[in-house]
């Protein structure tokens, strides 16, 4: 197994699991396009000096995030009651009382959170490299460039637009491998009393509901306050607040500012005490990890195989770019898994990354039930079992593996 290096200490990390060949997690694609899909080492080390759990390698951010980027935010009911919420918090926190508040949101997509702050004629910019979605965002009437947020690129935004009170990130921070550069831009334009919230799924409920899924070649990261709270002091900047959040099957929301200009929520101290008695700080948890990963991956394959052999019809529900690790880890493709329902457009019609199973849409799910539907979009799971009472109350079953793998 290649081990490789920490993106913080430049130092060796050691190397917890090997995935194997991975795709690109978002890279649906036609049967034309399969002899010449690109394909990566996927592998993750953790480092017990900065505490981050990190891939080893990773593809070019201009592989992933393009003009045809094909997640778009707002696929989920529930996530927009959810950055409807998180925005109304932030309009009324201290963070903004001032006047004429500025706010920049990384990785906007469509506008989702964005577009509550534009609607209060609040002054505002989303950095959204991947312009189909970026232009969603644009006629939603959210003010939004299409760029990859570096230091450089903040260096022309502090010309332009002068200084930033509240930088959001929601699912982004943990896209960014040169997260060096990203922490230099940010603190170059974050007025003296300004305020960074980020949210990214949460490394506690990742190893607790061994949600290895979560690992692909977007996430660079899977972080933990401990991680958060390391790599930021060494920026002169701090962590001063934690709120858990229950999205994505368990997020973090960290609060960070200039070293000394806010006080410390208990929050920090009490969430980093959970955190050392859950060995986030010890590889050894990792290799914990990995030995659940590897048991996931027989039962996942025995559960489906004897389905299969019973001749069941088994659907996936929801083409997240999780499941593209799932399938392609597992092994499972179009013998084993039918087909793949999803509300999005631009994945319908195409064909799983690398396992190659057809991806339809919600009406061909709704003509053609199948027995059992695994549920690849496990962490809408309320917002979906509410949609399909009619398909469970007709005996449909749903096959999850989370935290371990079973028929619902
Ligand atoms: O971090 C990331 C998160 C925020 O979004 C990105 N790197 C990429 C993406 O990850 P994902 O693809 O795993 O996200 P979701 O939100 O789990 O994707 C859900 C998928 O399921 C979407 O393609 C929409 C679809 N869906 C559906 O078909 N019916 C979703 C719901 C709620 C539904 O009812
Ligand atoms: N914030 C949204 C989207 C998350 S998906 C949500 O929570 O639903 C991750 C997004 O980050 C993608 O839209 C991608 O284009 C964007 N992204 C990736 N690298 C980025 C960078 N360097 N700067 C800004 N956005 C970036």
């Amino acid at each position: 197994m290649k081990d490789s290096i920490c993106r913080f200490t430049g130092r060796k990390l050691n190397t917890i699991l090997d995935f194997g060949k991975q795709p690109l997690g978002n890279g649906f694609l036609y049967p034309d396009q399969f002899d010449n899909e690109y394909f990566f080492d996927m592998s993750i080390g953790f480092s017990e000096e900065t505490f981050m759990l990190q891939l080893n390698e990773q593809p070019a951010p201009e592989k992933m995030f393009h003009e045809e980027y094909a997640f778009y935010s707002s696929t989920s009911k529930n996530m927009g009651l959810h950055f409807k919420k998180f925005a109304e918090d932030l309009l009324k926190s201290d963070y903004l009382k001032k006047e004429d508040p500025f706010i920049v949101e990384l990785g906007c997509n469509d506008g989702i959170f964005l577009n509550h702050v534009s609607k209060q004629k609040i002054r505002h910019l989303g950095i959204e490299p991947s312009v189909n979605v970026a232009k969603v965002a644009n006629e939603r009437g959210v003010k939004t460039l299409s760029d990859f947020f570096s230091e450089r690129l903040s260096k022309k935004l502090a010309k332009d637009y002068g200084k930033v009170d509240a930088f959001i990130a929601a699912n982004v921070m943990c896209h960014i491998p040169d997260l060096k550069d990203i922490i230099k831009g940010i603190k170059k334009i974050l007025n003296k009393k300004g305020v960074l919230i980020f949210e990214d799924p949460y490394l506690g409920d990742v190893i607790q509901k061994n949600s290895y899924d979560q690992i692909y070649d977007e996430h660079v990261y899977i972080f933990s306050a401990l991680a958060v709270q390391k790599i930021f002091n060494m920026f002169d900047m701090e962590l001063i607040d934690l709120q858990p959040q229950s999205t994505h099957g368990g997020s973090m929301r960290y609060f960070i500012s200039h070293k000394g200009s806010y006080e410390l929520s208990n929050n920090v101290e009490e969430i980093i005490k959970k955190e050392i008695n859950l060995g986030l700080n010890k590889e050894s948890t990792f290799r914990n990890f990995s030995t659940n990963i590897q048991n996931s991956k027989i039962e996942l394959r025995e559960l489906l195989k004897t389905l299969k052999s019973q001749g069941k019809k088994i659907a996936g529900y929801g083409a997240t770019s999780k499941s593209t690790t799932i399938l392609n880890y597992c092994n499972i493709g179009p013998d084993l898994i039918d087909y793949i329902t999803d509300t999005t457009p631009i994945k319908q019609k195409k064909f799983s990354p690398g396992m190659h199973i057809p991806i339809v849409d919600y009406k061909y799910f709704k003509d053609n039930p199948p027995d059992f539907a695994f549920l690849f979009a496990w962490n809408h799971s309320n917002e979906i079992m509410e949609k399909e009472s009619g398909y469970t109350n007709s005996g449909g079953k749903w096959i999850t593996h989370i935290p371990n793998v079973r028929v619902i």
